[in-house]
């Protein structure tokens, strides 16, 4: 099968319109999302390959252990459905799950989606050699656009996979508009199954987003070196210093680039930035959840929560949500 996709996967102009509304936005920010160019994605693998990165492990643990248990919740509600996974990435972790199905002979086929189009092509390409059993359609764009083009494509019942806690990726009410939007795709018997980091000793928190090695650092300023690459910017990364927090009360762990000095970086033609020292820059929340606060954002998103899923250290969950 060949790769869906969409003008919006690869917008160069969206990248530069939303960089300037941030950068002139007081106070700066930038949109997370864009940290995933090649070099991105590289340097992600090796954040997940971090020692102080406990989440990758974790959820690999709920994914490798508990597989079998996992298929008997999704087909307890009917055999035939389409597998959707939101931001798939390279799916090492969900190939256990993928494998199980086939192994237990259900009808399912399963629709990968993600923003970057050599994402999805790896997918295509490695895929039908990992597992030839597979029926795969690969969806490359905006996770809303792509699961309602899924949706036109087959009636069948859909499980929906959000894992890797991207959801912690937003703010507590971005997180709850997200859900509700996906409620309002699915219907009665579909499934959500969403990845959540859970609040935990903070110091542990914080040494994932603050790695001694700098990888977490390499991983902002790289936007910064992205946005020289694509949109002719001049910043210099030595003047940019990475900054982490994680507040144990909220949960938010969050992570800034501050400016080292007064300086002014120039945007192509388009615009010319001030940073004054000691300035910061927002890049990233990671949201820690509460089991209580997960159970609260199903409900006040008008999904039950079925059952929880949790690695043998009880540091993350995979949640079972239905409609
Ligand atoms: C992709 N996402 C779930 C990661 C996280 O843990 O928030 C992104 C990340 N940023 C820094 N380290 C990892």
């Amino acid at each position: 099968m060949s790769i869906i996709t969409t003008e919006t996967a690869t917008n160069k102009t969206q990248f530069l319109e939303e960089t300037l509304i941030g950068l002139k936005s007081d106070p700066k920010f930038m949109h997370s999302k864009y940290f995933y160019d090649e070099t991105g994605d590289y340097i992600f693998q090796q954040i997940m390959n971090m020692e102080e990165y406990y989440l990758t492990n974790a959820e690999m643990d709920i994914l490798s252990n508990q597989t079998s248990e996992l298929v008997q919740v999704i087909s307890a509600h009917g055999d035939a459905f389409d597998l959707i996974e939101l931001g798939a990435g390279d799916a090492t972790k969900s190939i256990h799950l993928l494998k199980e199905l086939i192994d237990q002979k259900h009808k399912f086929t399963y629709f990968p989606i993600d923003i970057s189009e050599h994402v999805i092509s790896d997918l295509e390409e490695n895929f039908p050699l990992k597992l030839p059993e597979l029926d795969l359609q690969g969806l490359n764009g905006d996770y809303f656009e792509m699961l309602k083009r899924a949706t036109e494509l087959s009636d069948r019942r859909k499980v929906v996979l959000f894992m890797g806690a991207n959801i912690g990726n937003m703010n507590v009410e971005e997180a709850r508009n997200f859900c509700i939007e996906l409620k309002n795709v699915l219907s009665e018997n579909d499934m959500l199954i969403v990845g959540f980091d859970l609040k935990k000793n903070p110091q542990q928190i914080l040494s994932a987003y603050d790695d001694q090695e700098g990888i977490t650092r390499s991983f902002n300023l790289n936007l910064l070196q992205r946005i020289n690459r694509e949109l002719d910017g001049d910043f210099k990364l030595e003047n940019f210093e990475h900054y982490a927090s994680y507040d144990p009360e909220s949960g938010a762990c969050k992570s800034y680039l501050i400016s080292l000095k007064n300086q002014q970086v120039k945007i192509g033609e388009r615009a010319v930035i001030n940073f004054e020292e000691n300035e910061y820059v927002f890049m990233e929340i990671s949201q820690k959840y509460s089991l209580r606060e997960i159970d609260q954002l199903a409900k006040s998103s008008g999904f039950k929560l079925l059952t929880n899923f949790f690695d043998d250290k009880r540091h993350f969950v995979d949640s079972v949500w239905t409609i």
